[in-house]
Order: structure tokens, then sequence, then C-alpha cells
């Protein structure tokens, strides 16, 4: 009886930790490129030939957190060029290398949806990612 008695303590104890730990909220984010060469695009009724754009992509492309969250997010850059990743409210504005990680952490005070984007290249050749900070 006594030997149950101390592992439902210890059971807690871990669940204690673990609470802790949630209070970090973590994401990754992988910047991809996508080199696409469609051999022929009908765009608004015009046949274009040999298209080629460079499609950089945030994974996931939306962070979802409630506001007052400390949240660290892990960036890792797979396009073979330096890519950006900004997100203006919160003052962030990194520069990774090709094949770089970094991490930045933050606590989101601010509520609202904020574009996280590339400051280094054309918003045209992005997909823009998304940072959520529910009230
Ligand atoms: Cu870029």
């Amino acid at each position: 009886m006594k030997i149950t008695k101390t592992l439902a303590g210890v059971a807690c104890g871990l669940l204690l930790v673990g609470a802790a730990q949630a209070a970090e909220h973590k994401f990754n984010v992988v910047i991809n490129a996508y080199d696409t060469n469609a051999p022929e695009l009908k765009i608004e009724g015009v046949t274009v030939k040999n298209v080629r754009a460079f499609n950089v992509l945030n994974e996931p492309d939306d962070i979802v957190v409630k506001k007052g969250e400390s949240v660290k997010i892990t960036i890792e850059n797979k396009s073979p060029i330096s890519e950006g990743f900004s997100i203006d409210a919160y003052g962030i504005k990194e520069v990774l290398k090709a094949g770089e990680t970094k991490t930045v952490s933050f606590k989101a005070d601010k509520a609202g949806a904020f574009v996280i984007w590339c400051q280094l290249h054309p918003k045209n050749i992005h997909l823009p990612g998304s940072l959520n900070v529910v009230d």
C-alpha cells in the first residue's frame, strides 16, 4: 500500500513538470524552396510557355497561440539561398543562410494576426506565414 502511494506521488510530480514545460509553446518552421518549372500554363486565358517560379513557403503556414504565452520558434532554412524571417509587430527580423537553423523566443503579448514574411525577397515569390495570437 505504501509503495502505491509513493508511485502516485512520483506520477503527480511528473505531471507537474509536464505542465510547467507546456507554458512555452514550441513550433518548428521550415522555410522551403520549390523550383516550379511548368512547361505551359494558362493564366487569365493567355498561354504562357516555360513558366519558372521560385516559391518559398513557411511550414506550417499558421502558428496559433494564446495571448501571454511564451513562444519558441525553431526555424530551419532548407532554401538554397539565404532567407529572411520577419514578424514586424514583435520586432523579429532574422536572416538565415542556406541550411541554417535559428531559434526565436518571445512573449506573445499582442493579440492579432501577424504576417510572417521574408524581408530579403519580393513578396510575390513567397507564400507568407501567419502568427495568430488569440486573446
Ligand atoms: Cu526569401
